[in-house]
């Protein structure tokens, strides 16, 4: 795996394609982060395309661009990972965020009963406003590094409610990168055995 340009474009890319006539040629395959705000979906994607960590929250405005090239099942795939804005006042906008993704994954924070109970209206977000049929859906339940005395939303709640909606489960730690390589891994390898 390798990371790709990391040039942060504030305009989303929309019409990705996913199939190609030409098998050497890369296919594109867009990922977008949802989720209430300081779950650490920022932290995630730093995670996967950089494989750093940051403690300082910085807010994320609008929407912020990262690409990532691997390959998958012999295809060579380029990921465009939009991570969104969870702030309330963002919520506008986010629609051309995930419009045309292949893959959403809804983030919350385990420490955060508030953010896992949001995970519903985020669900019913894509629902109302995109067709997401034939999009990979991820529950992702993140900072899985915190103390157990910490955690607020147990383990086989969020299985349940993943297996309910469908959706890939995982527990990730941006901290420690516990699952980050793992659930891109599962999620992409889903999308390619589905759709390619
Ligand atoms: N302990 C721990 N802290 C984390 C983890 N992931 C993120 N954080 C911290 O949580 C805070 C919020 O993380 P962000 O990644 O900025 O959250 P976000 O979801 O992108 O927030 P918005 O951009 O406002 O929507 C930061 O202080 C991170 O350092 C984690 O896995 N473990
Ligand atoms: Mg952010």
């Amino acid at each position: 795996m390798c990371c790709g340009d990391n040039q942060p474009k504030n305009q989303p890319k929309t019409g990705i394609k996913t199939k190609s006539n030409n098998p050497g040629q890369k296919k594109d395959i867009k990922v977008v982060m949802l989720g209430d705000k300081a779950v650490g979906k920022s932290s995630i994607a730093t995670r996967f395309c950089f494989d750093k960590f940051q403690s300082e929250y910085e807010i994320t405005i609008g929407g912020v661009y990262n690409s990532v090239e691997l390959t998958v099942k012999g295809q060579n795939l380029k990921i465009h990972l939009w991570d969104t804005a969870g702030e309330e006042k963002f919520r506008s906008l986010l629609s051309l965020y995930y419009r045309d993704a292949n893959i959403a994954v809804i983030v919350y924070d385990i420490t955060q009963s508030e953010s896992f109970q949001s995970v519903s209206t985020w669900l019913k977000e894509l629902e109302e406003k995109i067709q997401k049929d034939g999009m990979a859906l991820a529950l992702v339940g993140n900072k899985c590094d915190c103390l157990e005395s910490e955690r607020k939303v147990s383990k086989a709640m969020a299985v349940d409610f993943a297996k309910q909606n469908g959706m890939i489960f995982y527990e990730t730690s941006a901290k420690t990168g516990e699952g980050v390589k793992n659930l891109f891994q599962h999620l992409i390898e889903t999308y390619v055995t589905e759709n390619m």
